[in-house]
């Protein structure tokens, strides 16, 4: 495909068939700058008739935060992409006749539930928001400045002293999102994976029966009963060499390295070379290539599209091939075209997520209310 870019002319890779830029980014980096505080006034109170009122030069207000919070209906960082720089309010000054300034409102920034914080300069983690609704203080305000009504002394009563408001905290993060999915949709492309999710869960992903349909992961909810549901996540097929960038290469694999389960597809193709026990064989072997702990998650392997005569015919070959080679590794089949199989194949990933649980994360800490933070802490006589 060719596009053109300041008048010229380049030339651009896109795999066959596709056309829309994708607006799924997973890694930016920004700067937080919580508010500064407001500084403390100086000020006498005079009135007519008091002209020695004393001290009246009232506190600067708190700077507000910049808190990141984990919002389950966001799968992108897209809508950052161009916003490089977060700034909260700063806080008011303070003024004469005792008035205080106002607090700087705090800035709240949504990204997905499974958005890793690092300290861009260090690269240190900072901060892991795999919760829904956790909430971090990315950049804390800085603290208002103390007016002179706080100086007074028995031998100082009107004192011309005041303070400056802090500045804010400024940081240069990286966010880096490996979306969170109880279970992982692999796959060639084409063989049905995103018509599985658009018949398990209510997302409705594009489908079409070319490959790479699929240019960036979708996330559904399974629902099963009144209390059940787990997190499905469809990722961009994957061809053999990938690991070495083939097709859309590994780029979605990290996607889908936090879930419990893999389902592996496999599905007839008319291409010469493939089978069913070929796609299996490279598909775990580019899982392997990306990650070794990714070829060794617990998973089942489907055969979808069994409506089609085809994929019943190399069923039983494929059955057998796999119990001699993998031991233990249960093969199911389904049809998302006429929904056979699929209550089964989802009471097995039910049954093999209840066997390998979530893993127990500590609670998030929750924000410090105003009175625990030194800087909201009342000024000190
Ligand atoms: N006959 C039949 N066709 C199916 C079935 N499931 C999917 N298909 C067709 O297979 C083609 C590919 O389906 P997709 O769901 O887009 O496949 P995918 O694995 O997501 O493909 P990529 O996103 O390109 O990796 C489409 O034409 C679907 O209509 C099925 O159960 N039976
Ligand atoms: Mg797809």
């Amino acid at each position: 495909m060719h596009v053109r870019s300041h008048g010229v002319r380049l030339r651009q890779w896109q795999p066959p068939g596709t056309t829309a830029a994708v607006h799924f980014v997973d890694e930016i980096t920004l700067e937080v700058h919580g508010g500064r505080g407001g500084n403390g006034s100086t000020a006498m109170l005079r009135e007519k008739y008091r002209p020695l009122g004393g001290p009246a030069g009232g506190d600067g207000g708190n700077g507000g935060d910049v808190i990141f919070e984990a919002d389950e209906g966001l799968t992108t960082l897209y809508d950052l992409k161009y916003r490089r720089i977060f700034r909260a309010e700063d806080g008011e000054h303070g003024r004469g006749k005792d008035q205080y300034g106002k607090r700087g409102e705090s800035l709240t920034v949504r990204l997905p539930v499974g958005s890793q914080i690092f300290d861009a300069e260090s690269g240190e983690l900072v901060v892991d928001l795999d919760t829904i609704g956790q909430r971090f203080v990315a950049a804390a305000g800085g603290r208002g400045g103390r007016g002179n009504l706080h100086f007074a002394t028995p031998s100082d009563r009107a004192p011309l002293r005041s303070e400056q408001g802090q500045e804010g905290g400024v940081r240069k993060l990286r966010v880096e999102l490996k979306l969170l999915a109880d279970v992982g949709i692999v796959g060639f492309p084409n063989v049905g994976k995103s018509t599985l999710i658009s018949v398990i869960s209510k997302a409705r992903p594009k489908v079409a029966d070319y490959p790479f349909t699929t240019l960036a992961p979708n996330l559904g909810v399974v629902s099963r009963g009144d209390e059940r549901s787990f997190v499905v996540a469809d990722i961009p097929g994957i061809i053999e060499g990938a690991a070495d960038g083939v097709g859309l290469g590994h780029r979605f694999l990290k996607h889908i390295e936090r879930t419990r389960v893999l389902v592996i597809l496999v599905s007839v193709d008319p291409a010469p070379d493939r089978s069913l026990a070929h796609d299996y064989k490279i598909l775990l072997h580019e899982l392997g290539r990306f990650d070794a702990a990714l070829a060794e998650r617990p998973c089942l392997v489907a055969v979808s599209k069994t409506d089609l005569p085809e994929v019943r015919e190399a069923l039983p070959a494929f059955r057998k091939a796999m119990k001699r080679k993998r031991k233990g590794i249960e093969v199911l089949s389904f049809s998302a075209a006429n929904h056979d199989g699929v209550e089964v194949l989802l009471d097995r990933v039910e049954a093999l997520l209840d066997q390998h649980p979530v893993p127990t994360r500590p609670r998030p800490h929750p924000l410090p209310k105003a009175a625990d933070r030194p800087h909201d802490k009342p000024a000190e006589e």
